[in-house]
C-alpha cells in the first residue's frame, strides 16, 4: 500500500484530511506543500491536481482532493468498522449534512474572516463577518445539543473535519463561551488521535493571522 497525503499543516481543510486519516489510523505519507513558498503551483503538483489544492490524496496512482471527500474515502477503504462513517442510510446521510455543512458554511465563514486578512491587508475583522460566522457557530450549537459528537452519539469524520475548521479560529482566539455545548465539545476534540498534530497547525495558522490584526 503507498498512501500519500500532499499537506500544509496552516490549511484546515488539510488538517481535516489527516485528523481523519489519524482516527481512521491507516499509515499515510505526508508530503508538504508549502503554500506560503507557492509549491502548489509546481508543474509536477499541477499535473498531478489541475485544481492545485491541498490536501490532496494519492492511493496507488489514484488521486483525489477535497478534503472531506478524501475522508470519506479512507474512511470507507480503510477503517475497522463503520463508526466513523456509518454505512446505515440515515446516520451516513446526517454525517453527510454535517460535513456539507462544515463545507459550505462553517468553513467559508471562517475563510472569509482570515483571507483578507492573511493575504488582502485588511487589519481588522468586520462586524458583519463576526456576526455571520456567530449564527454559524449557533447551528454547531444546536447540532451538539443533547449529542456527545456533532452527528451522534458516536464521533465519525463529521467530527474531524468541522474541528481542524473551527480549531483554526479558536487558535485566532474566537470566543465561544456563549455556546456551551461547543466548549464542552472542544474540550472532548481532546481525544481525537492526532490532536496535538492538529492544534500545531492551527497554532501556527492563529499566529498568521494575529500578526496581522490590529490590536
Ligand atoms: N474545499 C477544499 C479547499 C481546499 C483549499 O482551498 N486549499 C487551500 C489551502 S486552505 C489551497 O490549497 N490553496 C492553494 C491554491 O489553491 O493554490 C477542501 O476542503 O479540500
Amino acid at each position: 500500500m503507498s498512501l500519500k497525503l500532499y499537506h500544509f499543516p496552516i490549511s484546515g481543510p488539510s488538517r481535516g484530511a489527516l485528523l481523519a486519516a489519524r482516527s481512521i489510523g491507516v499509515p499515510i505519507k505526508v508530503e508538504i506543500v508549502d503554500l506560503f513558498k507557492k509549491e502548489q503551483l509546481k508543474e509536477s503538483f499541477i499535473k498531478l491536481n489541475p485544481q492545485h489544492c491541498v490536501p490532496t490524496l494519492e492511493d496507488d496512482g489514484f488521486v483525489l482532493w477535497e478534503s472531506r471527500a478524501i475522508a470519506c474515502y479512507l474512511a470507507d477503504k480503510f477503517a475497522r468498522d463503520d463508526q466513523l462513517y456509518p454505512k446505515d442510510l440515515e446516520r451516513r446521510a446526517v454525517v453527510n449534512q454535517r460535513l456539507y455543512f462544515d463545507s459550505s458554511s462553517l468553513y467559508v465563514k471562517i475563510r472569509a474572516i482570515c483571507f483578507p486578512i492573511l493575504f488582502l491587508g485588511e487589519t481588522e475583522i468586520k462586524q458583519n463577518l463576526k456576526d455571520d460566522l456567530n449564527t454559524t457557530l449557533g447551528f454547531l450549537e444546536q447540532f451538539l445539543s443533547g449529542n456527545k459528537w456533532v452527528a451522534g452519539d458516536s464521533v465519525t469524520i463529521a467530527d474531524t473535519s468541522i474541528y481542524s475548521s473551527l480549531s483554526s479560529i479558536l487558535a485566532v482566539g474566537w470566543d465561544i463561551s456563549k455556546f456551551p455545548n461547543i466548549e464542552r465539545w472542544v474540550k472532548d476534540c481532546a481525544s481525537l488521535p492526532g490532536y496535538e498534530e492538529n492544534e500545531e497547525g492551527a497554532k501556527a495558522f492563529g499566529e498568521a493571522v494575529k500578526k496581522n490584526l490590529k490590536q
